[in-house]
This record gives structure tokens, C-alpha cells and sequence, in this order.
């Protein structure tokens, strides 16, 4: 008989940034168990689906999340015991039904999330399978390339950088071993200039360095001697930001370096940026509500640049699928957090696939050791994961699931 779920437990954790957040338990009949911890957002995006917080000042600063375990316990749990934890779709749906509202509000998306990605492990343990390839089957088995967070700002730092990421992608490598390699090399490069220059190396949110330097300008030199001074060249390891540019957009203008800027004029900045340094991917370049912004920067730049839209799809299917329509963007950032199920991020996915839009299976500032998205990015053949730099346990958690993952593919 197949097992079925018997119980789920929730509780209480912290993120990485000491702010709480849920772990769940779902366990089978059969006593296996699954478990997974959601992540939570600085840089949230306006279209996102909730984080149901108790709002109680006394309490964490009002971000404890005992009404979305109570959720959990009092209404997700009855709803689906007996149920078989393979069926995804279903359990996905009886939530989102039981919720009732767009945004999952009700009963909060870190509520339905933690369920739904531990019934995924659950499944996956009572099949004896990796996550990855309970999710993906023998087809899913390409190893993402990183995109590694090495200097932060915006809401991640509190430096005077405006732009939020600063990655670095070495797209010249031959595996995932060698990429991590090359991009620990360039950590270690940019420490010591850094250190040099007498700035703090000390990390922000995503384990990046937060040194207070005031220009992007002056950021992306740095980089690009640090991967020069590790022997690598610019066409092995190249660069690619998150602008976040929702979080600089104040009544129509982008406000940046003391400048305001049209979005014309935002774009040829943009458009600069990529012709004079080694930039091939941008994300969030524009407002979450710049539509007609997003439609020029794509027929201007398109072509020679990944523009990926973050805040301006939040992983929704409609949104993405009037993206594409509209030719807004040619890539997407896959965050499970801003839908709030496995089965709705995976038809966002397969949607972006089957457009040519690429995928980008992305971490949020605020993480936990939970490594789910590492087995997500090789199960969907995502191509890319961004997932920080290479410190901060909760961000060096997800590279080294990926480490075993390829060895375990390769062997
Ligand atoms: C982003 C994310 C992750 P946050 O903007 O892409 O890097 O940041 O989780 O703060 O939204
Ligand atoms: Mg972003």
C-alpha cells in the first residue's frame, strides 16, 4: 500500500538574518518523514505572495510566524491526511483552495510552502530517491553555473552602493567543481584588494563583501581585477547584476549616484554598463512597474544581454506569460517563496522553458540551511542558480549539495 501523509508539524526557526521563520515536518504513514524551511526577501517584490507575520511588537518585532504554524496545524494538516504525498498537484491545490485569496494571504505562502516542499521530500524519501531526482526523473541532470553574489549593496549592505548584486558567473568552466573553484579563487582575490584599500571585509546579507565604496563603477573594477589577479580572464568569469531597480524607483525616475535619471535615460546607462564592462546579465534593470521601460531596454539590449525579470514577474505564471507576449525581459528569476507551491514555481518554469526564456533558481537574502533549491536547479535543468557568495553557511549549504549532487551524477 502506498504510504500517506499521517501527520505535519510545523515550527518556529530563524532565517540568516535572525528573523523567524517556518520548518515543517510532513510524515507518512510509513513513518518516513520529509522536512524544508522557506526563506524570506529584503528586496521583496510589490507583486509577491504574502508572508503571513503575527505582527506582535512584543514578538520578534512583530515578524514571529506562530499564525501561519497555527495555519498549518489547524487547517492545512486535517485537509490532507491520507493523502498520497506523491500526489503534488492536489495537495498544492487543496492549499491554495483552502487559502481562498490571489496572493495567499490568508493563510500565508510560508505556510503553503513549507508543506508543500516538505511533502516533496517526504515523497522523494519514501521513494529512496535524491530530491533531484524525484523531482527531475533520469532527465534532470545538468548542473547549474553560479552566480555568486561577491559584493553586495542595496538593501542587503549598509554601504552606499546602489546597485544591490554584484556576481560573478565563470561560464568558462568545464563542471560545478570548477566553477565553485574559480569563484572561491576570485573571493579570495577580491578579499585582498579589498583589505588593500583599507575598506572593511566584512560580509553583508548574501555573504558578499559590503565595503564602503560609493560607485558601481568603482565595484566592478575592483571585480574584474580580482579575477584577473586569480589568472582568469574576463571571458572565463564574467559579470551579472541585480540592479533591483524596483527599490530606486521614486515617481517615475530612477534615483541613483545622485542622479535622476528618465528611464531612457536609465536604459542607456544600462546600455553602457554592458558595452564597457563584462557584463552579461542583468536582472531587474527596471521597476516592477515600468512595463513600456522593459519592452525597450529588451529590443535594445535583448540580444547581446540576459535580462532577467525578478520583482517584475515574482515566478507568477501570468505575469510571465504577459511578459513573453509583450517581449519584456528574456529570462526569469525562480523564486518558490514569491508563488508559494512547488507545483505553481514548476508550471512557471516549464512555461519559461518552453519560450526560450531562461530560468535562474534563486536563494532570498533571508535563508536557512535548507538546500531544496540546489536540487530543484538540477532536477528542472534550470542552467543557472543564484544562491550568494561563497560564505555564510546558508549560502555555502546550497553549493555543497550541488558538490555531492554532481558526484553523485558522475560517478
Ligand atoms: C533578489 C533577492 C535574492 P531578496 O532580489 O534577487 O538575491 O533578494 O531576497 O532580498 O529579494
Ligand atoms: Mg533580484
Amino acid at each position: 500500500m502506498n504510504s500517506v501523509i499521517k501527520d505535519v508539524k510545523a515550527r518556529q526557526i530563524i532565517d540568516s538574518r535572525g528573523i523567524p521563520t517556518i520548518e515543517t515536518e510532513v510524515i507518512l504513514s510509513s513513518e518516513i518523514k520529509g522536512c524544508a524551511a522557506v526563506p524570506s526577501g529584503a528586496s521583496v517584490g510589490k507583486y509577491e505572495a504574502v508572508e503571513l507575520r503575527d505582527n506582535n511588537k512584543n514578538l520578534y518585532n512583530g515578524k514571529s510566524v506562530y499564525k501561519a504554524i497555527n495555519n498549518i496545524e489547524k487547517i492545512i494538516k486535517p485537509a490532507l491526511l491520507g493523502i498520497n504525498p506523491e500526489r503534488q498537484k492536489e495537495i498544492d491545490l487543496i492549499m491554495i483552495e483552502k487559502d481562498g485569496t490571489k496572493n495567499k494571504s490568508k493563510l500565508g505562502a510560508n505556510a503553503i510552502l513549507s508543506v508543500s516542499l516538505a511533502t516533496a521530500r517526504a515523497a522523494a524519501n519514501s521513494n529512496n530517491l535524491p530530491l533531484y531526482r524525484y523531482l527531475g526523473g533520469i532527465f534532470g541532470s545538468t548542473l547549474p553555473i553560479p552566480m555568486m553574489n561577491i559584493i553586495n549593496g542595496g538593501a542587503h549592505a549598509n554601504n552606499k552602493l546602489d546597485f544591490q548584486e554584484f556576481m560573478i558567473q565563470p561560464v568558462g568552466s568545464c563542471d560545478f567543481n570548477e566553477s565553485l573553484r574559480m569563484g572561491c579563487d576570485v573571493f579570495q582575490e577580491l578579499k585582498k584588494i579589498i583589505n588593500k584599500k583599507g575598506y572593511s571585509t566584512s560580509v553583508g546579507d548574501e555573504g558578499g563583501f559590503a565595503p564602503a565604496i560609493k560607485t558601481n563603477k568603482e565595484a566592478l573594477d575592483l571585480i574584474i581585477i580580482a579575477i584577473n589577479n586569480a589568472g582568469y580572464t574576463t571571458d572565463e568569469i564574467k559579470i551579472c547584476l541585480d540592479i533591483a531597480a524596483s527599490e530606486l524607483y521614486k515617481n517615475g525616475k530612477y534615483i541613483l549616484e545622485n542622479m535622476t535619471l528618465t528611464t531612457n535615460e536609465m536604459i542607456s546607462y544600462i546600455e553602457k554598463l554592458v558595452s564597457e564592462y563584462p557584463v552579461i546579465s542583468i536582472e531587474d534593470g527596471l521597476s516592477q512597474e515600468d512595463y513600456e521601460g522593459w519592452k525597450s531596454l529588451t529590443s535594445r539590449i535583448g540580444n547581446k544581454c540576459q535580462l532577467v525579470g525578478d520583482d517584475l514577474f515574482v515566478t507568477n505564471y501570468e505575469k510571465l506569460e504577459k511578459g513573453i507576449e509583450e517581449k519584456m525581459a528574456n529570462a526569469v528569476l525562480i523564486k518558490p517563496n514569491q508563488t508559494g507551491t512547488l507545483s505553481e514555481t514548476l508550471d512557471t518554469i516549464l512555461l519559461a522553458q518552453k519560450n526560450n526564456y531562461k530560468t535562474i533558481i534563486s536563494h532570498r537574502s533571508g535563508e536557512t540551511e535548507d538546500t531544496f533549491i540546489a536540487d530543484l536547479s538540477v532536477a528542472v535543468n534550470a542552467g543557472q542558480i543564484k544562491t550568494g557568495s561563497v560564505s555564510r553557511g546558508e549560502r555555502t549549504s546550497k553549493y555543497n549539495r550541488l558538490l555531492k549532487i554532481e558526484k553523485e551524477l558522475t560517478e
